[in-house]
C-alpha cells in the first residue's frame, strides 16, 4: 500500500502514533506535502465525517481519529507554511451564551478542520458580541454556533442581531447546530444554514465559501 494511503488508514483507526511516524517518513522519502494533506490526513478524516453520519462510526471514534489527524498536522504544518498552504476559509466557531455543551461544537471544528479550514474556537458560553468581534479580527468566512438548551437557543439570534446592528449581517456565512436546533428555528432567527451533524456542516461550509469567492 502507498504510504499515503497507509496515512489514510490509519487514520481512521485512531493510530496518533503510526500516522506520525508515516507523516515523518513520507516527508523523508520526498512525498508532496499538500497530496500528505488532501490525500492522506483529510481523505482520512472525511471518510470517518461519511461514516460517522451513517451511524457506522461513533463520538469516541470520531474524537480518535481527529486526534490522529491533529498529530500528523503538527508533524506536516511546518512544511505547509513554507511552501504557503492556503486554507479553504476562516470560521469562528463556539458555544452561545449560558450554555456549557461542547462536545458537538468540538466535532463540528474537527471536521471542518478536516476538509481544510482554519478554526478560531471561542470555547462555551459566549457572549454575542465575541463572535462578531472574533470574526472581525480573524476575517473569518464563516460564524458557527452552538446550543445544546433549547433556553440558550434564543442567543443565536442574539448573534444575527449583534451582526444587523454593526451593518455586517451579509459578510458572514453562519451556520448553527445542535441536538435541539432545527431547520424551522434557523429560518426564523435569519441564518444561513443549520446542519443536523458535523459532517454535513464541513460539506456545506466548504462548498457556500468556495461559492462566495
Ligand atoms: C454531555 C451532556 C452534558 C454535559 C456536557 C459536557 C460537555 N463538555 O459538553 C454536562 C454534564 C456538563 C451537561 C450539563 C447540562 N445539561 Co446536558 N447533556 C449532555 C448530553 C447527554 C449529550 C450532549 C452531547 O454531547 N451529545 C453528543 C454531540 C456529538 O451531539 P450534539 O452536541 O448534538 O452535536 C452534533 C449536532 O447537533 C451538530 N452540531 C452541534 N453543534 C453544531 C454547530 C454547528 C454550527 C453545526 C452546523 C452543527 C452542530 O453536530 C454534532 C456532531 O454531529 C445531552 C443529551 C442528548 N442526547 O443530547 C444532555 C442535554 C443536552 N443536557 C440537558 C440539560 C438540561 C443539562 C443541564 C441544564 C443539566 C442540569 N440540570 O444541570 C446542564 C446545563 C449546563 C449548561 N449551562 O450548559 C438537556 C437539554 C434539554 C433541553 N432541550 O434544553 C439534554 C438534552 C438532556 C435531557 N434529555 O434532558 N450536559
Amino acid at each position: 500500500m502507498a504510504i499515503i494511503e497507509e496515512i489514510s488508514e490509519f487514520l481512521q483507526k485512531g493510530r496518533a502514533k503510526n500516522v506520525k511516524a508515516l507523516v515523518t517518513q513520507a516527508l523523508e522519502e520526498g512525498e508532496d506535502p499538500k497530496a500528505i494533506l488532501n490525500e492522506g490526513l483529510l481523505s482520512g478524516m472525511m471518510i470517518i465525517g461519511e461514516k460517522f453520519k451513517k451511524d457506522e462510526v461513533f463520538v469516541p471514534d470520531v474524537l480518535i481519529a481527529a486526534r490522529a489527524m491533529n498529530t500528523g498536522l503538527a508533524v506536516l504544518e511546518p512544511r505547509l507554511v513554507e511552501i504557503g498552504n492556503e486554507p479553504v476559509g476562516k470560521a469562528v466557531i463556539g458555544t452561545v451564551k449560558g450554555d456549557l455543551h461542547d462536545i458537538g461544537k468540538n466535532l463540528v471544528m474537527m471536521m471542518l478542520k478536516g476538509v481544510g479550514f482554519e478554526i478560531h474556537d471561542l470555547g462555551v458560553d459566549v457572549e454575542p458580541e465575541t463572535f462578531v468581534d472574533k470574526a472581525e479580527e480573524v476575517g473569518a468566512d464563516i460564524i458557527g454556533m452552538s446550543a445544546l438548551l433549547s433556553t440558550t437557543m434564543p442567543n443565536m439570534g442574539e448573534v444575527v442581531e449583534e451582526l444587523k446592528n454593526r451593518g455586517l449581517r451579509e459578510k458572514y456565512i453562519v451556520m448553527i447546530g445542535g441536538a435541539p436546533v432545527t431547520e424551522k428555528f434557523a429560518r426564523e432567527i435569519g441564518v444561513d444554514y443549520y446542519t443536523p451533524d458535523a459532517a454535513t456542516c464541513a460539506e456545506i461550509a466548504k462548498k457556500a465559501v468556495e461559492e462566495r469567492k
